[in-house]
């Protein structure tokens, strides 16, 4: 692949003891990306090529430089019998993350960090980088108030690269299926998910909210479209920091009329084995660079996936010596410790209805349990996704509302839909940044998008 672009850069120069900027045409026309010129079939070649200081030292009148672009790192040699003595004693003390651009030739070199370096001919230096604030061995806060320079780590772009191949086979999937791609609004009137993580927002003379959950607009739209879906941000205000919540999420969702429980969890496991398929043949050096097991991954690939009931797993619990009764809900660790018994995602079905939102089915001839359910990724992540089948009975949904303490008069839309030719339906919502996590073998969300958010931080 060839990047074709002219540009003209902005140098920096001194004219009268002042730094001045003047522009620089640079020769050349054609910018070679680090991670693709390393490789015999370039070796000989004169490439130019553009990025950041990754590293750098200088020896003997030599500058060793790695260049970090957006494809991946390579070294580059300034040796002073080529570019002059000044250029050699300017990278000396040129500070990490400046940018460069430069001519040279690839050359073959085992001892370089990919085999591979390029011998410049003409280098300079087109943004300046003094003090880089990240030096390594800083503390996480320290790190997440430098949350906007942190994200050039090599560990940060290539979890963002895995979060995009992830992004594009989830659209991929219900595109590929034929599902609408719809657009729910973000601010909302009422809760989805319960009243405790609403965040409030003022709009106009009125209280509004952030959305938690699109479903309720995606119900509305399976009357006209039958199946659609939505990427959207997702808002909770989880009171509490953990490993895997964020006040602000990436939410890939669906719905679709006619579907039953099991249908849909159907859709759900074949849209995250589709994933991960997708995500071990565009994501090979991502997952070697983070170490993260390749063959648990594989074993995702293959569908159905197990499902239990939730008397099941409260079983599982009880026999392995863990204080939890029926009716109560399961947390992190209660997952993580069903997670032990499977080497693959699995589904936890039919949960008691006091722990459950208000929109769900009741199980027929089970009416203390409902139909929905979740599925919890394996290796100790738990839920990523959460999904039911709707309760379409405009009586027994009024009813539900009511039970849950939940105002009916902010739901009259929503009602409506069971009054004017109501029907069976089903969906899920499903957390792009805790798949992330699960897939990339992350410890803690944080890291599955560029600028998090929680309790306490809204910077950067
Ligand atoms: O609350 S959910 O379990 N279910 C819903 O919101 C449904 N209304 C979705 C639907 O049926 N259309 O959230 C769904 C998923 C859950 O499984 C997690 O993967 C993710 O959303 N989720 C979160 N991710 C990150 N941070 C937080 N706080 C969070 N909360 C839910």
């Amino acid at each position: 692949m060839r990047y074709k672009h002219i540009i003209l850069f902005y140098n920096k120069t001194s004219y009268n003891n002042l730094e001045v900027y003047v522009i620089v045409p640079i020769t050349c026309t054609e910018w070679s990306k680090a991670s693709e010129i390393s490789s015999d079939k370039y070796v000989g070649k004169t490439v130019c090529l553009r990025g950041w200081i990754y590293r750098r030292r200088v020896i003997g009148g030599k500058a060793f430089i790695v260049l970090r672009d957006s494809s991946g790192i390579i070294q580059v040699v300034a040796d002073k019998r080529d570019v002059g003595e000044e250029k050699v004693r300017e990278f000396k003390d040129i500070g990490l993350e400046a940018s460069i651009v430069l001519k040279g030739k690839v050359v073959k070199q085992p001892r370089a960090p990919t085999g591979y370096e390029v011998h410049v001919e003409e280098i300079d230096i087109v943004g300046y980088s003094r003090d880089f604030p990240i030096k390594g061995g800083e503390g996480i806060e320290y790190l997440l108030d430098n949350r906007h320079l942190w994200i050039r780590s090599r560990r940060l772009t290539e979890i963002m690269k895995i979060k995009h191949h992830v992004l594009k086979a989830g659209r991929g999937y219900f595109i590929e299926n034929d599902w609408w791609e719809v657009t729910p609004p973000i601010l909302t009137a009422s809760a989805v998910e319960g009243g405790a993580t609403l965040f409030p927002v003022k709009y106009f003379e009125k209280k509004a909210y952030l959305s938690q959950s699109a479903q309720l607009y995606l119900e509305a739209l399976i009357f006209s479209l039958e199946k659609v879906w939505s990427l959207t941000p997702s808002f909770r205000a989880e009171k509490s920091r953990t490993r895997r919540h964020l006040a602000e999420y990436w939410h890939l969702e669906a719905e679709a009329a006619w579907y039953n429980m099991e249908g849909m969890m159907r859709v759900a496991e074949e849209l995250v084995s589709y994933i991960v398929e997708k995500v071990l043949e565009n994501c090979r050096s991502q997952l070697e660079f983070l170490g993260r097991d390749i063959n648990a991954l594989k074993r995702a690939v293959e569908v159905p996936y197990p499902r239990i009931k939730y008397d099941e797993a409260i079983e599982i619990l009880q026999r392995k010596g863990v204080n939890i009764e029926w009716g109560d809900d399961l947390g992190a660790d209660e997952e993580r410790i069903l997670t032990q018994e499977f080497d693959r995602p699995f589904f936890v079905t039919h949960f008691p209805k006091d722990i459950k939102s208000f929109y769900m089915k009741l199980t027929p001839g089970d009416p203390r349990t409902v139909l929905g359910f979740d599925l919890l990724a394996p290796e100790g992540y738990g839920e990523i996704i959460g999904g039911s089948e709707r309760e379409d009975d405009y009586n027994r949904l009024l009813e539900k509302i009511k039970e849950q303490g939940l105002n009916p008069e902010d739901y009259t839309w929503y009602l409506d839909l069971r009054k004017y030719g109501s029907v069976p339906h089903s969906g899920f919502g499903l957390g792009i940044e805790r798949l992330v996590m699960w897939i990339a073998g992350l410890d803690h969300i944080r890291d599955a998008i560029p600028f998090p958010r929680f309790r306490g931080r809204i910077y950067p």
